[in-house]
């Protein structure tokens, strides 16, 4: 039987997202890698929007959010308890947690990698306003191991390319910042196998004509 398929960008963070929980609940896709400045028609007559990662099932519906593609991978099997069905109390603390990542702390963590093209205020002043969600997350983190427990959920694994990506502007900075906590949590979640998984890189689906087969029986 065919596959679902990923349209997927192999560093976007929403993506990463999406892949992660494809590879963490045993799933199988198609991977369709692409360049976000040559979109396949066959992605945008799917889903207008535009966006990555797209998820198209064998009936034809189309999944287009990252945190819904999690979802669904992990409505399917979710041995971890990442969707934290077995700690409903702790449902809305994450989901809250992956909206703040969305809504406020993304959109300040464009104007601080891309400072110099928003010259109304200064990096610094872009990396402070989304240090305030950091010091959130080390606060949780000086609790915990991870987020909200000391095993992860699906916030760890929704919020942690984000940061990954904070991290990776200044990285003398954000190694040497007060987040002790957000560091050993990053780190561990960058050398985990299920990153190195979903972070192996594959020719784009346009120019080699070829989707990959990507999934848990892909773990190295
Ligand atoms: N809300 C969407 C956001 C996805 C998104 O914005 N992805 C970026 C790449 S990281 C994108 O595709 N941007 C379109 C573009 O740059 O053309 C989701 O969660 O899936």
């Amino acid at each position: 039987m065919s596959l679902p398929t990923l349209y997927s960008f192999r560093r976007c963070p929403y993506a990463m997202r999406a892949r992660l929980g494809i590879m963490l609940s045993g799933q199988s896709v198609d991977l369709r890698e692409i360049i976000l400045k040559h979109k396949p028609q066959a992605m945008l007559d799917a889903s207008p929007k535009g966006t990555v990662p797209v998820l198209i099932l064998q009936d034809g519906s189309v999944v287009e959010e990252s945190i819904e593609i999690m979802c669904w991978a992990l409505a399917k099997n979710d041995p971890s308890d990442l969707l934290l069905q077995r700690r409903p109390a702790l449902q809305e603390v994450a989901q809250a947690l992956i909206q703040t990542n969305d809504d406020s702390f993304k959109p300040w963590l464009d104007k601080y990698k891309y400072a110099d093209r928003h010259p109304d205020m200064s990096e610094q002043y872009y990396r402070q306003q989304g240090e305030s969600f950091i010091s959130q997350l080390e606060n949780l983190l000086t609790k915990n191991q991870q987020l909200l427990a000391d095993k992860p959920c699906i916030a760890d694994y929704a919020i942690f390319p984000f940061i990954r990506q904070f991290a990776g502007v200044d990285k003398t900075w954000f190694d040497n910042a007060a987040y002790p906590n957000v560091q050993r949590w990053l780190t561990s979640h960058i050398q985990s196998d299920a990153f190195t998984a979903i972070m192996q890189k594959y020719p784009t689906w346009l120019e080699s004509n070829q989707s990959f087969e990507f999934g848990e029986q892909h773990k190295s």
